[in-house]
């Protein structure tokens, strides 16, 4: 019985670790225009794993929508490197459901 609550209890967390968004800011140097802005949209738009993409100039940073392992960290970071600009700082803001 006791076997079984834990099983139960696994079966449930990893059902919900499944499900599970992670939501991951960086702030980037090198944003200066609408283009840069567009330019980094398109490149994490066409990434695997990342369900929404905000880039806001005005704050310097994307906010990206992920799975909660994948894409990893440095490749969010080789990602911004390869769209022509510097990430300055990466962090993951949540990892939780979600809200939509
Ligand atoms: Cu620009």
């Amino acid at each position: 019985m006791k076997t079984l609550l834990l099983l139960l209890t696994i079966v449930i967390l990893s059902t919900t670790i499944s499900v599970t968004a992670r939501t991951v800011e960086v702030e980037i140097h090198g944003m200066t225009c609408a283009l840069c802005v567009d330019t980094l949209n398109r490149k994490f738009n066409k990434m695997a794993g990342i369900s929404k993409v905000e880039v806001s100039m005005k704050m310097k940073k994307v906010r990206l929508v992920t799975t909660s392992t994948s894409p990893t960290i440095a490749m969010i970071k080789q990602a911004v490197l390869d769209a022509g600009f510097t990430p300055t700082k990466v962090s993951v803001v949540s990892n939780e459901d979600v809200k939509k």
